[in-house]
């Protein structure tokens, strides 16, 4: 059986993430390792903030700290937001470790080695006043196309156009303001992906076939466009060194690799860092270097698709080494704010540290994930979640639990009631499950998230559909073994989707099985046969009443998010 890798982009440093981020990358991953593990499936996780590069430094200098000091703060919060969602890596990195650095160095050498790095001379802004010379975003000045006065030297924000710094108009330096610039020749590394590009075509032809459209076709573009050989190289503090050994020059003029160059090596840098932690019993070698038996799923946002699919594989083809490359690649389209983009800047949206002080992580993982934008953008509106909560979440799955324990205590007490055996309603009623199990399985299988997220809810709907047909409130009357039968069956169904919802909502599946005194529940998922039966909790079980799953959300809750958060007047 293989053994599942599977990792999601890496979130960038300078700041907390939206909602959007979550849902095309870190959730989704979560959600199918957790289907996995509980399947039976060996399986690794791993993400890790990705450090280094020119924002990363500008937002220390926003925060007056060290870059060092102010990328282990952020590490810190993004990790603290990501346990709140309940998100159950196997290891979550810094893209600054050691074992980054140790391996990107070897993947350079290794490109050098083959042919496929280069030292150019190229012409860059130097500034006099700070004494260093200015890439990317230390540049900014007026786009020559739109005019925007604030446009940086890598893009204009505001026509989204791709510059050159030296493009720009009245450019000054980002850090000083200064305009004392000046053009210098220096000399950089230069990845030759041209020299690549046929077996990168090869590669996709071969392994691409079952990508899903939207990644493929990405993949598709860039190499029709055809790969350019790049920089990889910066002229920058932080960052991962040119190893002095391969380059004494550029290593003594201080020069750094470039953030999209050891940013995906960081997937098996932070295996490694997790290895590093218990090195007696985890290989992460195993994980990624000859690694046959090992399916390895990324999930990302459509915007990283081209490094995953064609940059990254070519860097990995050209160290003529057997790293492990992606099998399937999971990609997302936009999560939108009413139609409109999430911005940091303008600070419009819901950002993960917000929405987890409004709501428990899970009404935030099944609504990210019952609309999760797999074939389409979808558009993220207040009237949409609170419907989903209150409709899927609070009447369908949590007034069944509620209802359900609170109603049989009653009436008969704190344990699991015997009454009848099953009858032609349980046994219909098992058909049906099995069925929906089946295909919530499916879904998931194919990484289907909005249907799997359908069949549960279906599993859900038929709880109540069952108890709606049975009504116990009216068997008690006339016969309570008849009542004690269906209510029995009730809770069967109840610490079936405690079992089976946990990939979606975590934290509420706990807490339905843990209204069960089972002795030793180490169950982690149910077959077919007995899905059918219903029958693992037996009459006789003790059980408690927990808290009310899921609290609806009123029309004042709604009208206060909209308010706080703005809502439709601004897109
Ligand atoms: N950090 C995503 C971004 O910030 C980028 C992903 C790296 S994955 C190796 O857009
Ligand atoms: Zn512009």
């Amino acid at each position: 059986m293989a053994r599942h890798l599977i990792t999601s982009a890496l979130p960038y440093i300078n700041g907390i993430k939206h909602l959007g981020n979550m849902v095309g990358s870190m959730l989704p991953a979560d959600v199918y390792a957790r289907f996995l593990r509980q399947t039976g499936r060996e399986t690794l996780y791993i993400c890790a903030t990705d450090e280094h590069g020119t924002p990363a430094e500008l937002a220390a200098k926003e925060a007056g700290l060290p870059v060092a000091e102010f990328c282990a703060q952020q590490h810190d919060l993004q990790k603290a937001v990501y346990d709140g969602f309940g998100l159950n890596f196997d290891y979550f990195g810094r893209s600054s470790s050691p074992e980054n650095r140790e391996i990107t160095q070897h993947f350079a050498r290794q490109l050098q080695k083959n042919g496929f790095i280069e030292e150019r001379s190229i012409r860059q802004v130097y500034s006099l006043a700070d004494g260093r010379f200015l890439p990317d975003r230390y540049i900014v000045g007026t786009c020559p196309h739109c005019g925007y006065d604030k446009a940086r030297g890598d893009q204009c924000e505001n026509c989204t156009r791709v510059l050159d710094p030296t493009d720009l108009i009245d450019a000054r330096s980002a850090i000083s303001g200064s305009s004392d610039l000046e053009v210098r020749e220096t000399k950089h590394l230069f990845l030759l992906q041209s020299k690549l590009q046929g077996e990168v075509e090869a590669w996709i032809d071969e392994h691409g076939k079952d990508w899903p459209v939207l990644a493929s076709s990405i993949a598709r573009k860039w190499l029709t466009e055809g790969l350019n050989d790049r920089a990889i190289t910066r002229d920058l503090d932080w960052g991962v060194p040119v190893p002095a050994d391969t380059w004494p020059e550029l290593a003594a003029e201080g020069k750094v690799f470039y953030v999209w160059f050891d940013a995906p090596v960081e997937y098996i840098g932070a295996t490694k860092e997790w290895a590093d932690q218990d090195p007696e019993n985890r290989d992460w070698k195993s994980w990624w270097y000859d690694a046959t038996d090992v399916r390895y799923t990324e999930f990302m946002a459509k915007d990283n698709v081209p490094f995953h699919t064609v940059m990254f594989p070519a860097t990995e083809l050209g160290t003529r080494e057997p790293w492990k490359k992606v099998d399937y690649v999971k990609a997302f389209n936009w999560l939108t704010y009413y139609g409109g983009k999430f911005s940091t800047s303008q600070k419009r949206g819901v950002f993960t540290d917000a929405a987890l002080e409004l709501l428990p992580a899970d009404y935030w993982r099944y609504f990210l994930m019952a609309n999760a934008p797999e074939s389409d953008d979808t558009s993220f509106t207040w009237e949409l979640f609170a419907s989903t909560v209150n409709k899927d979440l609070a009447d369908v799955l949590g007034n069944f639990v509620n209802r359900v324990l609170s109603f049989s205590r009653k009436r008969f007490g704190d344990a699991v009631p015997a009454g009848n055996e099953a009858g032609a309603a349980e046994a219909a009623l098992g058909q049906e499950v099995a069925r929906l199990l089946a295909e919530y399985e499916e879904h998931m299988e194919c990484l289907q998230f909005r249907k799997a997220a359908q069949a549960l809810r279906a599993l859900w709907s038929a709880g109540n559909s069952y108890l709606e047909t049975k009504a116990p409130w009216l068997e008690i009357k006339s016969d309570p073994d008849a009542a004690a039968l269906t209510l029995r069956t009730a809770m069967n169904l109840i610490h079936l989707y405690a079992v089976v919802s946990e990939p979606f909502v975590p934290a509420s599946a706990a807490a339905m099985r843990s209204a069960f005194a089972l002795p030793a529940d180490e169950r982690t998922w149910i077959t077919q046969d007995e899905a059918r039966s219903l029958s693992l909790v037996p009459a006789g079980t003790p059980f408690t009443v927990p808290p009310v799953l899921f609290a609806k959300i009123s029309d004042e809750d709604l009208a206060s998010y909209k308010e706080r958060f703005g809502g439709a007047e601004e897109a």
